[in-house]
């Protein structure tokens, strides 16, 4: 790759850069707001990554695309990732709702591995969004992948993945088996988590109806 092409791609990494410093300000601000009127958070935390060139490469290759920047920007959806962790699934839905109902970003597709979840258990609201990025000379329309879950349902993914890597396609079905069946037992706990919560809010508003008023939404 010659020197004016590098400088093309670091400019077309730059605007995924910024499109997701824009989306981290956005859910600090709705969480921070949330924080501020009902004393909650809906956010436990935010990772944000961008995909590494080598990734990008071999991502166009695997889909059989010629390596260019328009394809790149065209067919890989996840250049730009941001994965936000709730504590339960009705915060999930509640953080969809916030990110789609602001003017600027666009919904563009939208997969419920919660409500319908991996043949291998994995669950997940993904979603691809486009934002516009105001550069100095133009606006750009940049697509982010945001993958939003509870932490029960990220401390699943990430042992997953981790497993996944050292056997990919040739794990054992023990395994495999394994991993299906703790990812129910996920699902049961987020549920018995949530129902737990639901019980302490009722609890609180009988018992101090005043204060939780204040702090549970
Ligand atoms: P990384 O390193 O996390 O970025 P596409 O991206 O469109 O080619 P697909 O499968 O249609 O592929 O997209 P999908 O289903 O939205 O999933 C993409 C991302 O979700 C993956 O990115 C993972 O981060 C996560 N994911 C999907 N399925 C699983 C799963 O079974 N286990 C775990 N742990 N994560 C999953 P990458 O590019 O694979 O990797």
């Amino acid at each position: 790759m010659d020197k004016e092409m590098v400088m093309q791609w670091a400019k077309m990494l730059m605007s995924y850069k910024f499109a997701l410093d824009e989306v981290s300000t956005k859910l600090t601000i709705l969480n921070e707001e949330l924080q501020f009127i009902q004393h909650y958070n809906p956010i436990e935390h935010v990772k944000t990554r961008i995909k590494s060139p080598e990734s990008i490469v071999e991502k166009l290759q695997r889909k059989g695309l010629e390596v260019s920047r328009e394809n790149a920007a065209e067919h890989i959806r996840d250049i730009a990732g941001v994965r936000v962790i709730c504590s339960f699934t009705t915060d999930v839905y509640r953080v969809y709702d916030m990110i789609r109902s602001q003017g600027d970003v666009k919904v563009l597709e939208v997969k419920d591995y919660i409500r319908s979840p991996k043949p291998n258990g994995y669950q997940s609201l993904h979603l691809i969004i486009e934002i516009p990025v105001f550069l100095s000379d133009r606006i750009e329309h940049v697509k982010v992948e945001i993958q939003l879950r509870t932490i029960a349902m990220d401390f699943w993914a990430s042992l997953e993945h981790k497993i996944y890597y050292q056997f990919h396609e040739a794990m054992p079905t023990s395994i495999r088996e394994q991993l299906k069946e703790t990812a129910d037992m996920i699902g049961a706990l987020d549920k018995r988590m949530l129902g737990l919560k639901e019980e302490v809010q009722r609890y609180s508003e009988s018992t101090f109806p005043k204060a939780s008023a204040m702090t549970l939404s």
